[in-house]
């Protein structure tokens, strides 16, 4: 404590980097386009008592109405405003929604748009979530108020305003991201107006931010942003507590910007993750699981202790930013299963889980011409998310974080927290199995072919059951049982077609022995 303390005193306090979840909860999923009132039930029905760390909401900000296409999801990434009302609900529901989670240990993450406001090409008189009057081509934005003076028109370099080379790092933070309008963030007035937004925001409670477009936003004037940031509220969090920052910067490697680059602001999101495991568990350009003993740094990934790690994101599951056709999303659920799993399961960075809803893709060209499709909703209102009798989502929400076996690992995470990666077996192939200390244990088989194999799992003597074809009830299994014996071993055998190819076993899915 004394050394946090000497951290803290010389302002060096981590907190930036810690992700504020209760102890224990390791996970947060994006509940991608939900209402507040929704999420607020969901944190009480689901994700306190599954142990879920807290929810990446959808920007709450006031955003322009697009009409062509109909209702983008993508409209709520062109702020007007920063006054809280969306088609997610109005500022008495966020406020109920945070209260309401926070009450129950599940944190609030918000997606803080604040590298731009709507796009160039939006016409005065479009209307607006909240009502508000603005004008994009004299740069007028009264309900912040933003004039001309706080955009980066002037600065940007290049002849169309817009970002034209991302191999030059002043175009990508001075200039339009897809003619959205640049603000300004070097400037104070800008800066404050910002941070005043987002301590609006943890004033209510929030825990932290996913800071969109970070890679379009010097470090250091994100830093000055950040440097005037509240402390969390001490309703729900220690004093003192800094939010959690995770910036989205897109670093594939072979452009000028890197990840690197952020690290002192918080984490940051990496998207090697998700398109090299895509790769792996697809077999793609010979990849296969065996290569998976040294995932993490090994892989050239950025330190774990800065990584926000996902299979998937709102963008990428429908051809958005990056990670290509690689990209591994509901739509691939038997791969998905595995991906998140193994994600879930191995001990690098912080993770995110995905959680979307149902569009009718239609490829032309192969190239998904709905990609811009919103949410499920009325006559543009979104739709409520309503629970079938077997748990899963009705009203065309994915809830893959309701899925058996996504929720189970998430449990999983939590119990093997801080255990060590150990015991690593693979054939050579793709049949590949870890563990986690002596808290759990897990084995994967993507070959095309049974496996059958005897592994030291490191866990004590007993009946486990497996969490991925079923549940522990009333200290039963309803899926398969392991069987540990006293040496740590046990047999596990998997056919390459069964409905999903892998078993995980962990210390709170161990049966009591009832003398
Ligand atoms: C169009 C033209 C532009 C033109 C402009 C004129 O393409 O060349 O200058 O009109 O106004 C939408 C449309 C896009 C349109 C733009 C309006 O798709 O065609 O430009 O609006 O300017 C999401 C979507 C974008 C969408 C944007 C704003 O993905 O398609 O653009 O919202 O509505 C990079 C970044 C990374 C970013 C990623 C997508 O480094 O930060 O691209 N990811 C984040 C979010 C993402 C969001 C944004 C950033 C912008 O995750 O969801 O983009 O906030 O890799
Ligand atoms: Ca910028």
């Amino acid at each position: 404590m004394k050394f946090l303390l000497l951290l803290s005193a010389l302002g060096l306090c981590w907190a930036q980097w810690d992700p504020n979840t209760r102890p224990g909860r390791t996970v947060i999923v994006h509940l991608f386009e939900w209402r507040w009132a929704d999420i607020a039930l969901e944190c009480e029905r689901y994700l306190a008592p599954r142990g879920f760390g807290g929810v990446q909401i959808s920007p709450p900000n006031e955003n322009v109405i697009i009409n062509d296409p109909l209702r983008p999801w993508w409209e709520r990434y062109q702020p007007i405003s920063y006054k809280l009302c969306t088609r997610s609900g109005n500022e008495d529901e966020f406020r109920d929604m945070v209260k309401r989670c926070n009450d129950v240990g599940v944190h609030i993450y918000v997606d803080a748009v604040i590298n731009h406001m709507c796009g160039n090409g939006v016409s005065a008189g479009t209307r607006s979530t909240c009502g508000s009057f603005f004008n994009p081509g004299a740069r007028d934005f009264p309900s912040v108020p933003y004039s001309a003076w706080d955009f980066n028109d002037h600065k940007c370099r290049t002849a169309s305003g817009d970002i034209e080379n991302y191999n030059d790092a002043y175009q990508v933070r001075d200039c339009r991201l897809v003619g959205l309008l640049d603000l300004a963030l070097e400037k104070d007035y800008v800066r404050s107006t910002v941070a005043e937004y987002m301590n609006r925001l943890i004033d209510i409670g929030v825990a932290g931010f996913r800071i969109d477009a970070a890679k379009h936003m010097w470090p250091g004037d994100m830093k000055a942003v950040l440097d005037k940031l509240r402390h969390l509220n001490t309703t729900w969090f220690p004093a003192e507590t800094k939010p959690f920052i995770y910036q989205e910067v897109i670093d594939l490697g072979g452009e000028s910007i890197k990840s690197s680059e952020y690290f002192d602001n918080g984490f940051v999101t990496e998207f090697k993750y998700g398109a090299k495991l895509g790769t792996v568990l697809r077999k793609w350009s010979g990849e296969r699981m065996a290569y998976l003993k040294n995932w993490g740094e090994g892989w050239g990934f950025m330190p774990s202790n800065r990584a926000l790690v996902f299979v998937d994101n709102h963008d990428n599951q429908r051809g958005h930013g990056a990670g290509g056709a690689s990209i591994l999303t509901f739509w691939d659920s038997r791969l998905y299963k595995m991906g998140v799993a193994f994600m879930l399961a191995h001990p690098y960075g912080f993770t995110r889980v995905m959680s979307s809803f149902h569009w009718p893709r239609y490829f032309v060209n192969g190239k998904d011409i709905n990609d811009w499709m919103g949410p499920p909703n009325d006559d543009g209102v979104i739709k409520e998310v309503t629970i079938n009798p077997d748990t899963t989502c009705g009203n065309g929400w994915v809830c893959e974080h309701r899925w058996r076996q996504i929720r189970n690992m998430v449990t999983f995470r939590n119990v093997a927290d801080g255990q060590p990666f150990a015991n690593w077996w693979d054939n050579g192939s793709n049949q590949v199995a870890f563990g986690r200390g002596n808290k759990g244990f897990i084995v994967f088989n993507n070959d095309e072919w049974p496996l059958s194999a005897y592994l030291q799992t490191g866990l004590p003597a007993g009946t486990y059951c497996d969490v991925i074809s079923g549940d522990k009830i009333d200290n039963k299994c309803t899926g398969m049982k392991i069987y540990v014996s006293a040496d740590g071993n046990a047999h596990f055998s998997i056919s390459n077609s069964a409905e999903d190819p892998f078993i995980a076993i962990h210390e709170e899915s161990k049966l009591e022995n009832l003398h």
